[in-house]
Protein backbone atom coordinates (compact mmCIF):
# COMPACT_ATOMS: atom_id res chain seq x y z
CA UNK A 1 0.00 0.00 0.00
CA UNK A 2 1.30 3.52 -0.80
CA UNK A 3 -1.07 5.05 1.74
CA UNK A 4 -0.61 4.93 5.38
CA UNK A 5 -3.04 2.39 7.80
CA UNK A 6 -5.97 3.55 8.82
CA UNK A 7 -8.33 2.04 11.37
CA UNK A 8 -10.16 0.42 8.65
CA UNK A 9 -7.18 -1.48 7.62
CA UNK A 10 -5.45 -2.62 10.64
CA UNK A 11 -6.01 -6.23 11.98
CA UNK A 12 -7.03 -7.98 15.51
CA UNK A 13 -4.62 -10.57 15.85
CA UNK A 14 -5.39 -13.80 17.90
CA UNK A 15 -3.57 -13.95 21.04
CA UNK A 16 -1.68 -17.03 22.16
CA UNK A 17 -2.00 -17.97 25.36
CA UNK A 18 -0.76 -20.59 27.79
CA UNK A 19 0.81 -23.21 26.23
CA UNK A 20 1.20 -22.39 23.01
CA UNK A 21 4.33 -23.49 21.39
CA UNK A 22 4.73 -19.66 19.83
CA UNK A 23 5.14 -18.11 23.46
CA UNK A 24 8.07 -19.70 23.83
CA UNK A 25 10.17 -18.79 20.74
CA UNK A 26 12.79 -16.10 20.65
CA UNK A 27 12.16 -13.25 18.26
CA UNK A 28 14.49 -11.85 15.95
CA UNK A 29 15.88 -8.60 15.53
CA UNK A 30 14.45 -6.57 13.02
CA UNK A 31 17.04 -5.07 10.77
CA UNK A 32 15.13 -2.54 8.50
CA UNK A 33 12.08 -0.80 9.64
CA UNK A 34 9.71 -1.07 6.89
CA UNK A 35 5.95 -1.08 6.04
CA UNK A 36 5.28 -4.50 7.06
CA UNK A 37 7.01 -3.42 10.66
CA UNK A 38 4.21 -0.72 10.77
CA UNK A 39 1.65 -2.26 10.01
CA UNK A 40 2.21 -5.10 12.63
CA UNK A 41 3.19 -1.74 15.02
CA UNK A 42 -0.67 -0.72 14.35
CA UNK A 43 -2.15 -4.08 14.47
CA UNK A 44 -0.19 -4.92 18.16
CA UNK A 45 -2.26 -1.47 19.45
CA UNK A 46 -5.51 -2.06 17.85
CA UNK A 47 -5.05 -5.64 19.94
CA UNK A 48 -3.77 -4.76 23.03
CA UNK A 49 -6.18 -1.76 23.46
CA UNK A 50 -9.30 -3.94 22.38
CA UNK A 51 -8.06 -6.52 24.96
CA UNK A 52 -7.79 -3.65 28.06
CA UNK A 53 -3.95 -4.36 27.72
CA UNK A 54 -0.92 -2.31 29.14
CA UNK A 55 1.44 -4.44 26.80
CA UNK A 56 1.60 -6.56 24.02
CA UNK A 57 4.62 -8.36 22.20
CA UNK A 58 4.45 -9.58 18.85
CA UNK A 59 5.10 -13.34 19.97
CA UNK A 60 1.66 -12.99 21.49
CA UNK A 61 0.57 -12.95 18.37
CA UNK A 62 2.85 -15.26 16.61
CA UNK A 63 5.05 -13.11 14.93
CA UNK A 64 8.65 -13.82 15.80
CA UNK A 65 9.97 -10.53 15.48
CA UNK A 66 11.28 -7.57 18.33
CA UNK A 67 8.50 -5.63 18.71
CA UNK A 68 6.15 -4.53 21.79
CA UNK A 69 3.18 -2.21 21.85
CA UNK A 70 2.97 -0.76 25.51
CA UNK A 71 -0.49 1.40 26.84
CA UNK A 72 0.96 2.17 30.25
CA UNK A 73 -1.12 4.81 32.16
CA UNK A 74 0.01 7.88 33.80
CA UNK A 75 0.27 7.28 37.69
CA UNK A 76 -2.40 9.03 39.96
CA UNK A 77 -1.25 12.27 41.35
CA UNK A 78 -2.52 10.26 45.05
CA UNK A 79 -0.11 7.28 43.83
CA UNK A 80 3.17 8.98 42.82
CA UNK A 81 5.23 8.31 45.69
CA UNK A 82 8.46 9.12 43.81
CA UNK A 83 9.13 12.03 40.95
CA UNK A 84 8.72 10.28 37.72
CA UNK A 85 11.67 9.01 35.93
CA UNK A 86 13.26 10.65 32.67
CA UNK A 87 11.32 7.43 30.30
CA UNK A 88 8.28 8.08 32.01
CA UNK A 89 8.65 12.11 31.49
CA UNK A 90 9.16 10.62 27.72
CA UNK A 91 7.41 8.11 26.92
CA UNK A 92 4.43 8.49 28.98
CA UNK A 93 2.51 11.39 27.20
CA UNK A 94 3.23 9.20 23.53
CA UNK A 95 1.07 6.15 24.68
CA UNK A 96 -0.02 3.66 23.00
CA UNK A 97 3.48 3.28 21.78
CA UNK A 98 5.43 0.60 20.19
CA UNK A 99 9.01 0.12 20.54
CA UNK A 100 11.50 -1.85 17.47
CA UNK A 101 14.40 -3.88 18.91
CA UNK A 102 13.92 -2.65 22.34
CA UNK A 103 16.60 -3.49 24.70
CA UNK A 104 17.56 -3.07 28.64
CA UNK A 105 21.29 -1.81 29.10
CA UNK A 106 21.09 -1.85 32.52
CA UNK A 107 19.16 -2.70 35.17
CA UNK A 108 18.92 -0.98 38.94
CA UNK A 109 19.94 -3.45 41.49
CA UNK A 110 16.95 -2.80 43.87
CA UNK A 111 14.14 -5.07 43.15
CA UNK A 112 9.82 -4.65 43.84
CA UNK A 113 7.78 -7.27 44.12
CA UNK A 114 4.44 -6.62 42.31
CA UNK A 115 1.12 -8.17 41.03
CA UNK A 116 1.24 -8.97 37.18
CA UNK A 117 -1.13 -10.50 34.83
CA UNK A 118 -0.89 -11.19 31.24
CA UNK A 119 -2.84 -11.40 28.13
CA UNK A 120 -1.22 -15.15 27.41
CA UNK A 121 -2.26 -16.31 30.61
CA UNK A 122 -5.70 -14.92 31.17
CA UNK A 123 -7.81 -14.19 34.69
CA UNK A 124 -4.14 -15.62 36.19
CA UNK A 125 -2.35 -12.82 38.50
CA UNK A 126 0.29 -13.60 40.34
CA UNK A 127 3.50 -11.29 42.30
CA UNK A 128 6.15 -10.36 40.37
CA UNK A 129 10.06 -9.47 42.05
CA UNK A 130 11.98 -7.31 39.36
CA UNK A 131 14.17 -4.26 38.94
CA UNK A 132 12.82 -1.26 40.05
CA UNK A 133 14.05 0.65 37.06
CA UNK A 134 15.76 0.18 33.90
CA UNK A 135 17.99 1.45 30.65
CA UNK A 136 15.94 1.28 28.04
CA UNK A 137 17.10 1.65 24.29
CA UNK A 138 14.95 0.86 21.27
CA UNK A 139 13.63 2.47 18.29
CA UNK A 140 9.94 3.92 17.64
CA UNK A 141 8.15 3.16 14.14
CA UNK A 142 8.84 5.85 12.77
CA UNK A 143 13.16 5.35 13.05
CA UNK A 144 13.23 7.57 15.88
CA UNK A 145 15.67 6.41 18.61
CA UNK A 146 15.53 6.74 22.23
CA UNK A 147 17.14 5.95 25.20
CA UNK A 148 16.58 6.39 28.83
CA UNK A 149 16.24 5.25 32.52
CA UNK A 150 12.50 4.02 33.13
CA UNK A 151 10.97 3.53 36.38
CA UNK A 152 7.66 2.44 37.99
CA UNK A 153 4.73 0.29 35.93
CA UNK A 154 6.67 1.79 32.59
CA UNK A 155 10.18 -0.20 33.99
CA UNK A 156 7.79 -3.20 34.75
CA UNK A 157 6.08 -3.44 31.53
CA UNK A 158 8.81 -2.93 29.70
CA UNK A 159 10.76 -6.00 31.76
CA UNK A 160 7.37 -7.77 31.15
CA UNK A 161 7.48 -7.51 27.54
CA UNK A 162 11.27 -7.91 26.58
CA UNK A 163 10.88 -11.16 28.23
CA UNK A 164 8.14 -12.42 25.88
CA UNK A 165 10.71 -11.33 23.13
CA UNK A 166 12.66 -13.98 24.88
CA UNK A 167 9.83 -16.99 25.18
CA UNK A 168 9.74 -15.81 28.94
CA UNK A 169 5.89 -15.87 30.88
CA UNK A 170 5.68 -14.12 33.83
CA UNK A 171 4.84 -17.21 35.36
CA UNK A 172 8.43 -18.60 35.15
CA UNK A 173 9.47 -15.98 37.82
CA UNK A 174 7.23 -16.81 40.35
CA UNK A 175 8.61 -18.00 43.61
CA UNK A 176 7.64 -21.41 44.62
CA UNK A 177 4.49 -21.01 47.11
CA UNK A 178 3.10 -17.94 44.43
CA UNK A 179 3.23 -20.58 41.24
CA UNK A 180 2.16 -23.37 44.14
CA UNK A 181 -1.15 -21.20 44.53
CA UNK A 182 -1.80 -20.67 40.78
CA UNK A 183 -0.39 -24.36 39.70
CA UNK A 184 -3.91 -25.26 38.76
CA UNK A 185 -5.07 -22.92 37.34
CA UNK A 186 -2.47 -23.09 34.48
CA UNK A 187 -2.83 -26.56 33.49
CA UNK A 188 -6.49 -25.87 33.30
CA UNK A 189 -5.70 -23.22 31.04
CA UNK A 190 -3.13 -25.56 28.68
CA UNK A 191 -5.10 -28.28 29.17
CA UNK A 192 -7.95 -26.17 27.87
CA UNK A 193 -5.79 -25.05 24.70
CA UNK A 194 -4.96 -28.92 23.62
CA UNK A 195 -8.99 -30.08 23.37
CA UNK A 196 -9.01 -26.64 20.96
C1 LIG B 1 2.01 -6.83 31.14
O1 LIG B 1 -0.31 -7.21 31.00
C2 LIG B 1 2.14 -6.13 32.45
O2 LIG B 1 -5.57 -11.76 32.93
C3 LIG B 1 0.73 -6.48 30.40
O3 LIG B 1 -8.07 -11.32 32.07
C4 LIG B 1 1.66 -6.72 33.61
O4 LIG B 1 -1.82 -6.09 29.79
C5 LIG B 1 2.75 -4.91 32.53
C6 LIG B 1 -5.00 -8.65 31.11
C7 LIG B 1 1.81 -6.07 34.84
C8 LIG B 1 2.90 -4.27 33.75
C9 LIG B 1 2.42 -4.85 34.90
C10 LIG B 1 -4.77 -9.78 31.86
C11 LIG B 1 -6.30 -8.42 30.66
C12 LIG B 1 -3.95 -7.72 30.75
C13 LIG B 1 -5.80 -10.65 32.18
C14 LIG B 1 -1.59 -6.98 30.58
C15 LIG B 1 -7.09 -10.42 31.72
C16 LIG B 1 -7.33 -9.29 30.97
C17 LIG B 1 -2.65 -7.88 31.09
CO1 LIG C 1 2.33 -10.71 28.90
Amino acid sequence: MLCSRTKENTALKKIRTYGDAALQVKALPIAVIDEKIRNLASDLIETMLKSDGVGLAATQVGKKLRVVALNVPAPKRSQTQSALSPGEITLLPLMPIVLVNPEILAFSPFEASKEEGCLSVPGIYAPVSRPVSVKLKASLPDGTPVSCDCGGLLARAIQHEIDHLDGILFVQRLGMESLAKIQDRLKALSEKKEKS
